[in-house]
């Protein structure tokens, strides 16, 4: 099952046809447009003609960072990240899990199946990104430790090493960097574990070597450098919501018609785009809403922000 940097469908070769054979990839594609129409849009030439999902570049990508860690400026994680010891790595499992225990990252990769996935990614400052990810599915993961019946949500926490982490002397945040899904959204085939992106490891700067990727919510949520995962049944506590409650919720789904109290989220600005580009209308669940709206049938997404 050890596809890691090999993947033998690149952004580049893929066919139609063969997007069609894999399931993944099929729902990647459903996921970034309109169903069949987008099947052929993750191909090269496609890909670039249907410009809403065209990715950024790499220096884009790792130049433009939220790592709090490492400081708050947008250019403090490139500038610092480097100070972060990321070989060995190991993410403790553990709460409601049949299977507790320290996993290596070197074994956790050699069972999982690692494929791309071209996804937005809209942060709740109003800015976004187009990034293609390598990662696998965190259900996997999940699933490789054994999920016990009583559990109902996954807490995440991020490395604190204040040593490597100059960031981590201001109490911006309470260190360590603490995040949170319910169980259904963390099994969601959507939700990954990025360890890539445009097949390479993974930038420290974007949360080397595994961090979260829930497309449809706030880049938050997101969390970097990952240590420890917990299967809990009540929820837990998320950084962002302990900074400030009122403005940010445990959900934080992209939602454009709730406001955050300071600014709103009715649209974004693509990084990239030029200082004279026009801002774009920001979806709901960041245009996966398909894919997940049904997990929140019934609730009042104003309250459950
Ligand atoms: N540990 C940790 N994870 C984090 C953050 C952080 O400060 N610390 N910032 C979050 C925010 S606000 C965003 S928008 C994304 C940014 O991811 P990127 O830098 O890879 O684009 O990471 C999220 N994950
Ligand atoms: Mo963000």
């Amino acid at each position: 099952m050890a596809r890691r940097w090999t993947n033998d469908l690149t952004r580049n070769d893929v066919t139609p046809e063969a997007v069609f054979l894999n399931r993944r990839r099929l729902i990647a594609a459903m996921a970034a447009g309109t169903g069949a129409a987008a099947l052929g849009s993750i191909a090269g030439p496609a890909l670039a003609a249907q410009g809403d999902m065209t990715p950024n570049t790499l220096e884009e990508i790792t130049s433009y960072n939220n790592f709090y860690e490492f400081g708050t400026g947008k250019d403090d994680p490139r500038e610092y990240a480097h100070l972060m010891t990321t070989s060995p790595w190991s993410v403790e499992i553990g709460g409601l899990v049949e299977r507790p225990g320290t996993y290596a990252f070197d074994d956790i990769m050699a069972k999982m199946t690692v494929e791309e996935r071209i996804y937005r990614f809209r942060c709740v400052e109003a800015w976004s990104m187009v990034i293609p990810w390598n990662g696998f599915e965190l259900a996997d993961l999940l699933n490789m430790a054994g999920v016990q019946d009583g559990a109902k949500y996954v807490a995440f926490q991020t490395l604190l090493r204040r040593d490597e982490m100059p960031g981590t002397r201001y109490p911006v945040l309470d260190w360590p960097y603490v995040e949170g899904l319910r169980l259904d959204e963390a099994m969601h085939p959507l939700t990954i574990m990025a360890t890539g992106i445009y097949d390479k490891p993974i930038a420290k700067q974007n949360g080397a070597p595994m961090r979260l990727v829930v497309p449809w919510k706030y880049g938050f949520k997101s969390i970097k450098s990952i240590v420890r995962i917990t299967l809990t049944a009540d929820e837990p506590p998320t950084s962002w919501n302990k900074a400030n409650a009122r403005e940010y919720g445990f959900y934080s789904n992209v939602n454009p018609e709730v406001s955050h109290p300071r600014w709103s989220q009715a649209n974004e600005r693509r990084i990239g785009g030029g200082l004279f580009a026009r801002r774009q209308p920001t979806e709901m669940f960041n245009g996966y809403g398909a894919e997940v709206a049904s997990l929140y049938t019934g609730m009042d997404l104003a309250k459950n922000f």
